[in-house]
């Protein structure tokens, strides 16, 4: 028996149930899932919690837009995010939904403590906002004017709102990192936190007035708590803090908030301080993971270039898909995801080295021994047989050191030494050649016994990461009356007079041209449909205001004073005009000479760095080799002429 080891928490963001998730959450969720059954196996009393974070301003929008309520439109996509985790079998302990009335009640405690505490004051919210990310910004955050985290446009906004005293935490967040580097993880990240909190910290808005699909702040009714506080506060809402408290009591603080990149600000900033303004312990520890990109950058449910796992379960069983993303992807950093990766680990890793073992050592087992392991015989041991068996019992330790520090590919990749050596020593060994002398019987046995043994060791090595396929290999190898237990992976000798029966391949080879033409059809942009998000609807009259005109650009040279700004001479029709734009980033003066494009042409003048520009380019986004680029609009209209 492995002996117990004390609990161990561990949470997923809650996702936003603002569409359907996609490969990108599915990674982080496999991750939590892969270590907290990996507690589980080593003596932890686990707790694993995910959920969705289901208010704020773009919910409403978007359940505005689809006609229905919010309520009921995050109703619909969560039943959808149970679903996919019930299929991909994530063994969450709890799922806690934000507009739960046990959530709702134990945040609006959390945010009278704070106010108790004299850290919450009204005042007036001016800044930048970014409504997709539901930010404040100011100037000095923005990145070429856009909102930082989403590269969106901002708009300046004012609001009454409530405050929550952040800059008084900034010393103890500091001390903190200093004191306990681990507490936030990669260290790059660290860093990156430390020069955000040395710009100076600045109080956080944690309320709204503008919408109200919020959790009301108690001491203000026209007040909608803001997503963070909200949010942040499952963690421990779920633990039943405040009310009941037991669990609280029992697996606060959470060993490890597993987040993505874009959120360690919250989680490593925000979070401390709300905990520390509320006299409660601190999580042990943020890791911040990577994001999985496309080739052309980030998946985006608004760009609609996401990869559905539904789609890759359906066709390849949820364990292929779960080795993919825990063998492929460096904790930490961003990776790319592309079919052929993908389909080539599943054929190389899976039907190959793993299946391959499986199916060759049951066969030879049946075919040699009637589907019995046989016993060792000792008189016929040899350095082969040593060095297998001290691969296959010491693999669980370096398992264990791997999964310490999160390396889930380096966790795996000790698994499949094991299993390559373990094909290494089928050849090695030639069993077909010892079959045929009834002199080397004993020799046979051996290397049967010690090829079941391996087999037993690897299932249950896997288990924390493909329990289905783990228990596949044992139901082949005889072991389906026992669970795995992690000890037994430390143990050689246990398989004698098991009987095993051969099954259907665990992995079946991929032809994998097929399978890409295939994937690349199912993903065809033909049939897909989804709408995009848009700025807020126009009426004609509007659209109306603007005078689009054909111009030619004549002259183009850098801006004396800006480096990112373009000078261009225009002609249209009959006037000659200068235009700034600031693409000097993407274009070369010389490239820009004799291209008609499509010009705004009855905008206001206005002066950047001291010369006129008269109207407005415009300009595609684009994107090659993952950087974002820009395209001329371009026209082969003469110049002058209308755009309507
Ligand atoms: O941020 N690759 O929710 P969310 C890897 N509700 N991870 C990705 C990813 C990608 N391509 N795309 C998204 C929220 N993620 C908040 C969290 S927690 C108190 C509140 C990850 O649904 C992303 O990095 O937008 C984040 O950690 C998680 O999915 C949830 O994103």
């Amino acid at each position: 028996m492995t002996e117990s080891k004390g609990k161990y928490y561990i949470t997923t963001p809650i996702y936003y149930p603002s569409s359907n998730l996609h490969i990108g959450h599915t990674y982080c969720t496999v991750m939590a899932d892969a270590m907290a059954r990996f507690k589980r196996m080593t003596g932890y009393d686990v707790m694993f919690l995910t959920g969705t974070d289901e208010h704020g301003q773009k919910i409403q929008e978007i359940a505005d837009k689809a006609g229905v309520s919010p309520q009921e439109y995050v109703d619909n996509v969560v039943a959808g995010i149970k679903e996919l985790w019930k299929t991909m079998e994530i063994s969450y302990d709890d799922f806690i939904r934000t507009t739960e009335d046990r959530h709702i009640r134990r945040v609006q405690n959390l945010f009278m403590k704070i106010y108790e505490n004299g850290d919450i004051y009204k005042g007036e919210y001016e800044g930048l906002y970014c409504t997709p990310c539901e930010s404040f910004w100011t100037e000095s955050q923005l990145v070429d004017g856009k909102c930082p985290d989403c590269g969106r446009d901002v708009k300046p906004a004012k609001e009454e709102a409530y405050f929550f005293r952040l800059s008084k935490y900034a010393d103890r967040i500091l001390r903190l990192y200093d004191e306990h580097p681990e507490f936030l993880e990669p260290e790059s990240r660290r860093n990156e936190m430390r020069g955000f909190i040395n710009q100076g910290l600045e109080d956080l808005c944690i309320s709204r007035s503008t919408f109200d699909w919020g959790i009301p702040v108690p001491i203000d009714e026209k007040h909608v708590m803001y997503v963070w506080l909200d949010a942040l506060s499952n963690y421990i809402t779920a633990l039943g803090w405040s009310e009941d408290d037991e669990k609280y009591q029992k697996y606060w603080p959470a060993d490890v908030h597993l987040v993505g990149k874009e959120i360690v600000r919250f989680h490593s900033i925000i979070w401390p301080a709300m905990l520390m303004s509320a006299g409660l312990p601190l999580p042990k520890q943020i890791l911040g993971h990577g994001w999985l990109l496309l080739e052309g950058g980030k998946m985006s449910k608004s760009k609609g270039n996401v990869v559905d796992p539904v789609k890759l379960i359906d066709r390849y069983g949820i364990d292929a898909l779960k080795y993919f993303l825990l063998r492929e992807y460096t904790f930490g950093q961003d990776g790319i995801f592309t079919n052929e990766v993908m389909l080539k680990r599943m054929n190389y890793d899976l039907a190959n080295d793993l299946g391959n073992l499986v199916s060759r050592t049951v066969s030879m087992i049946e075919k040699y021994d009637g589907g019995i392991v046989p016993d060792i015989d000792k008189s016929t041991w040899t350095d082969v047989d040593e060095e297998l068996k001290n691969t296959a019992v010491s693999a669980a330790a370096k398992v264990e050191a791997q999964m310490d520090r999160f390396a889930f590919n380096m966790a795996l990749e000790e698994i499949w030494i094991v299993v390559r050596r373990a094909n290494k020593y089928i050849d090695e060994t030639a069993p077909w050649i010892l079959a045929k002398d009834e002199e080397q019987k004993g020799r046979l046995d051996t290397v049967m016994h010690n090829l079941a043994e391996a087999l037993r060791i690897i299932s249950v090595l896997i288990y924390p990461f493909m329990h289905t396929t783990a228990d596949e290999i044992r139901k082949q190898i005889g072991l389906w009356y026992a669970e795995p237990e992690w000890s037994d992976a430390s143990e050689f000798e246990m398989m004698s007079g098991e009987q095993v029966k051969k099954g259907n391949p665990i992995f079946p080879r991929l032809d994998i041209e097929k399978e890409l033409a295939e994937l690349e059809a199912m993903n065809g942009p033909k049939e897909e449909n989804i709408p995009l998000e848009l700025k807020d609807e126009i009426v004609y009259d509007d659209f109306d205001k603007l005078d689009l005109r054909v111009g030619t650009i004549i002259e183009a040279e850098k801006h004396p004073k800006a480096d990112k700004l373009l000078v261009f001479q225009m002609k249209m029709g009959t006037e000659k005009r200068q235009i700034i734009s600031g693409v000097a980033n993407y274009f070369k003066p010389e490239d820009c000479v004799g291209k008609k494009v499509v010009v705004v042409a009855n905008l206001a003048p206005r002066k950047l760095r001291g010369l006129e520009s008269k109207g407005m380019i415009l300009f595609a986004e684009d994107e090659a080799d993952g950087k974002e680029t820009l395209q001329f609009v371009s026209t082969d209209a003469a110049d002058g002429n209308s755009v309507n």
